[in-house]
């Protein structure tokens, strides 16, 4: 029988690596799209791109652009995928304050793009988008479950608000699988350093190593329900897999602090984190979300998805791999 085939927007993120390590070890044949760059993004995905039995044999990248509709199709015509995941756009809430309409363009006309497309393939296509707990925003509830209603706090919730929507409209109008994982913060040591945990599991470490002597940060009062990314992607395939196409909960269900997270990351390292951490207003959002924690409770049930790793436990594996990468142990990915 032939591999079934994926196709992978954002394949060079976090999650998209580690999903295509997942899809790799379950025999797919993965192709992921790429965005040009001058300077050459792939760290997350170099080790198996580089391995002789996988990239160019079961492994392939793309260039392309979600806006650029025109070359994807050609893509989905020569591919013909099976299962797409669709991880793309700018990610960061704090930046979609600065650039909105870019944030806006990408993330919610990007997907409306992916959705035309889908509505085009005469072969079943199976569709993931990566939603966000960021479109509660301001939740009247917690925790938040897949009927809590959008509020969302941010331009970037509100694109994937919008995107969620589309999702669930195309679902429903045309019959297409199309799925909505609601992601809530899902970390690992392959996080962007502009993100809040990999700053401060980064800090951690090198202030510990003598390298660094301050961590600058906004608001610590700021709560999130924090997991671990590579159990998030075993949700992620698992939602395709099923009978019928949903919209699910990802989340650990427990609620804690910043401060906690940063208590937690210096602990592994034996410091008091009082004595490093300054604020700045520049990191403080024009509007934070509130009662951010959700409800996995159908992901459990349908999909038997558990998350396993919790928050103190999160900020000590994120620091001890920010040790061994510092210490020259690991490879930078
Ligand atoms: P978030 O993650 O906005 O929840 O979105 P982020 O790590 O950026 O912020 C978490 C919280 O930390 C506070 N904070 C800071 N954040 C950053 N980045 N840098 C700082 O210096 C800092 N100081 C305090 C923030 O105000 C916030 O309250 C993430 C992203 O991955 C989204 O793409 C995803 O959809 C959601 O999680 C679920």
């Amino acid at each position: 029988m032939a591999s079934p085939t994926a196709f992978i927007t954002g394949i060079t993120g976090q999650d998209g690596s580690y999903l295509t390590e997942l899809l790799l070890a379950r025999g797919y044949v993965v192709h992921g799209l790429v965005r040009r760059a001058s300077l050459f993004n792939r760290s997350r995905i170099e080790h198996l791109r580089l391995d002789p039995a996988i990239g160019g044999k079961t492994l392939f990248l793309h260039y392309g652009d979600l806006n650029d509709t025109t070359s994807l199709r050609r893509l989905f015509r020569r591919i013909r995928p099976g299962e797409v995941y669709h991880f793309a756009g700018q990610s960061h809430v704090g930046l979609s304050f600065e650039i909105p309409e870019a944030t806006c363009h990408e993330v919610g006309h990007g997907t409306l793009g992916l959705l035309e497309l889908l509505r085009d393939q005469e072969h079943p296509v199976r569709f993931y988008h990566a939603s966000s707990s960021e479109v509660f925003g301001a939740p009247a509830t917690a925790p938040q479950n897949e009927d809590t209603p959008l509020r969302p706090t941010s331009p970037y919730g509100c694109a994937k608000a919008f995107a969620t929507n589309l999702c669930r409209v195309y679902r429903e109008a045309y019959g297409l699988f199309i799925c909505n994982g609601i992601a809530y913060n899902h970390e690992s040591p392959r996080r962007g350093e502009n993100f809040v945990t990999r700053k401060i599991s980064l800090a951690a470490a090198r202030i510990a190593r003598g390298r660094q002597h301050e961590l600058v940060l906004g608001q610590l009062d700021a709560a999130r329900d924090w997991g671990y990314a590579p159990e998030f992607v075993e949700g992620m395939w698992h939602a395709l897999q099923r009978q019928e196409p949903d919209d699910y909960v990802f989340a650990t269900g427990e609620s804690h602090t910043l401060a906690e997270f940063i208590d937690a990351a210096f602990a592994t390292v034996g410091l008091d984190w009082r004595r490093y951490v300054q604020f700045d207003a520049r990191y403080v959002r024009p509007i934070e979300p509130v009662r951010l924690v959700g409800d996995a409770a159908k992901a459990h049930r349908l999909l038997g998805w558990t998350p396993r790793t919790k928050m103190a436990d999160l900020a000590r594996l994120m620091v001890q791999a920010d040790l061994a990468l510092l210490d020259g142990a690991e490879p930078a990915r």
